[in-house]
């Protein structure tokens, strides 16, 4: 009988791996008013992705439900290290980064609820939060299918900068992915094409060391040395630790401005950890509850509370007083969600692109569209 297990090999020279990946130039520590700033985005993603849950026990979200708790320190970190114009683009645990990238919280519910009021009028759902005017290129649902529109995301800033605009190209993708898109053939062309054309996108695998049940190692070969992922097209590898928003940001704005500069993709690996469930129907049989209790205690949002409280002696009330202001924030966000219009039958066929009749004549009519559609 075939076995696998030799593929199942520990990190134990993870260290080692770290002090050999591509060396960081160390970035400026951020002051106190803007990690408060940070924590705020942290506990807002949090208590925005509580009230999610919540929201869809209740039926009031239906369809696919992917929460982000436990990898706020990946999105709000890694955000702050780029500029607001640079494109970002994900899979679909996507909540977290559209708040973060300042999607106000109102439209990412109203989004879930299927509401006109969403940042798709409610036709994408959880899965698909886009926002154009934060340059924020959608949340995906396909495994992989954003890392190929990461490379062409970069494409057309670099053809922007350089060919249109006559300049340096000047702006870096950030493109999202999980540790299960490792997996997926597109993710290798998207890596190749990059590569070759020399692409400003950062790659950043958030490995929370899940793909629905199946832990990265028993899923992906080589999981132990994710390096040689992009080692095999030339790009350059960072492994950053996604529980620590201040490193990861210092990590990545030197990631972030090596990019710009040399026009090159790179390969980052947060290591993080879901807390909750793969989706709203998940009983987590697949890893122990030790696992989990030792994973949440090193926590991203109290290791940062704790730092303020210690290297700027923030007050226990002055922090209070922030989860209090975000968590009515997030209140209104459902009232106002609440409150939006159902999406009309006739919205079905706007912001599409294809015409939907297409060229041919004779083609039988949606009946819906009978009834005063588009
Ligand atoms: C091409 C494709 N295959 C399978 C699925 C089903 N599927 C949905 S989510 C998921 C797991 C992906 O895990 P990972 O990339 O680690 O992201 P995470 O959920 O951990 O954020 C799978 C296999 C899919 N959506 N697309
Ligand atoms: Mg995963």
């Amino acid at each position: 009988m075939m076995s696998t297990e030799f593929l199942i090999q520990t990190r134990e020279n993870i260290d080692e791996m770290k002090d050999n990946a591509f060396q960081l130039t160390q970035a400026e520590a951020p002051g106190k008013e803007v990690l408060l700033g940070w924590l705020r985005q942290m506990l807002l993603i949090r208590e925005f992705e509580v009230r999610t849950m919540q929201a869809y026990q209740n039926r009031l979200i239906g369809g696919f439900c992917h929460i982000y708790i436990g990898q706020e320190a990946v999105a709000v970190g890694s955000i702050a290290a780029v500029n607001p114009d640079d494109p970002i683009v994900l899979a679909y645990r996507d909540h977290g980064h559209a708040l973060a990238r300042g999607m106000d919280p109102k439209y990412c519910m109203a989004e879930m609820f299927g509401r006109i009021g969403g940042c798709a009028k409610g036709k994408g759902g959880s899965m698909h939060m886009f926002d154009a005017e934060h340059y924020l290129y959608g949340g995906h649902g396909i495994v992989g299918a954003q890392t190929p529109l990461g490379a062409g995301l970069a494409f057309a800033t670099k053809y922007e900068d350089e060919v249109i605009k006559g300049g340096k190209s000047s702006h870096v993708t950030l493109c999202y992915l999980g540790d299960g898109a490792l997996n997926q053939g597109c993710f290798y062309e998207a890596m190749n094409l990059a590569s070759l054309q020399d692409l400003p996108v950062i790659f950043v695998l958030e490995n929370n060391r899940y793909s629905m049940g199946t832990s990265i190692e028993r899923g992906t070969s080589m999981a132990h040395d994710l390096r040689v992922k992009s080692e095999a097209h030339g790009i350059h590898h960072a492994i950053v630790d996604g529980k620590n928003v201040i490193d990861l940001y210092k990590d990545f704005k030197s990631i972030a401005d090596w990019c710009r500069e040399e026009s090159r993709p790179f390969f980052v690996e947060a290591e993080t950890y879901r807390y909750k469930g793969h989706s709203m129907s998940d009983p987590r049989k697949y890893r122990t509850k030790d696992e989990e209790l030792v994973e949440e205690s090193n926590d991203s949002i109290a290791s940062l509370k704790n730092y303020l409280s210690e290297e700027y002696d923030v007050a226990s009330d002055a922090l209070k007083q922030i989860a209090q202001q975000v968590k009515a924030q997030v209140k209104q966000a459902v009232e106002w969600a609440n409150n939006s219009p159902e999406t009309p039958m006739n919205e079905l066929y706007k912001d599409v692109f294809t015409d939907h009749w297409g060229p041919y004549a004779g083609t039988s009519k949606p009946e819906m569209l009978d009834e005063g559609g588009a």
